[in-house]
């Protein structure tokens, strides 16, 4: 059995990561994931929004997922690869050549990243959405229905 293995923070999961999953589920028959645990995220300067159980619970669901594993340090993943007999290490294109040191133990795999998509651009999206919820609240009633028909003629103007 060809086993895969594979680190990451996977963050409010989106198809970058499902495209970065399925692939190196298909370099071999079993894919382990090490999701990054809280602590060693502050590490890496990540703020997530998904706790780590959480993180863990949805990328442990996921089809192309065998097993998952955390990720508590830089220094695991020669170790990871010896105990877990590990044949290939994939990561996305962003990490590449950090990783080379590992091609005495297994075959080090560097898969292009999937565009215009990431975790910090879902976060800012919903604290832009965030900010715009707290403005509409912070007006009241009166003045919001002065604001739709300002903005109601403006549209009709165009
Ligand atoms: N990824 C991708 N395309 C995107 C976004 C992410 O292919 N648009 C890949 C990344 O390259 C990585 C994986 O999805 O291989 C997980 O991405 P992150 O959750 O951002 O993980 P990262 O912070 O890169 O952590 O020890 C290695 C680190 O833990 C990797």
């Amino acid at each position: 059995m060809k086993k895969v293995i594979t680190y990451g923070t996977f963050d409010l999961l989106h198809v970058g990561h499902v495209h970065l999953l399925r692939r190196a589920r298909e370099l071999g028959d079993h894919l382990t994931v090490a999701v990054s645990t809280d602590r060693f995220n502050e590490g890496k300067g990540k703020k997530t929004i998904l706790p780590f159980a959480e993180r863990v619970e949805i990328v442990r669901s996921l089809r192309y997922v065998d097993e998952v594993i955390p990720e508590i340090s830089w220094e695991q993943k020669a170790d990871d690869v010896r105990r877990l007999q590990i044949d290939v290490f994939a990561i996305g294109a962003d990490w590449t050549g950090k990783f080379d040191f590992l091609t005495p133990l297994c075959q080090v795999v560097y898969l292009p990243r999937t565009p215009d998509i990431s975790s910090s651009q879902l976060k800012a999206e919903l604290d832009r959405l965030q900010s715009v919820q707290s403005l509409l609240e912070r007006i009241h009633g009166s003045e919001l229905k002065d604001l739709i028909g300002v903005l109601d003629k403006i549209v009709h103007l165009k």
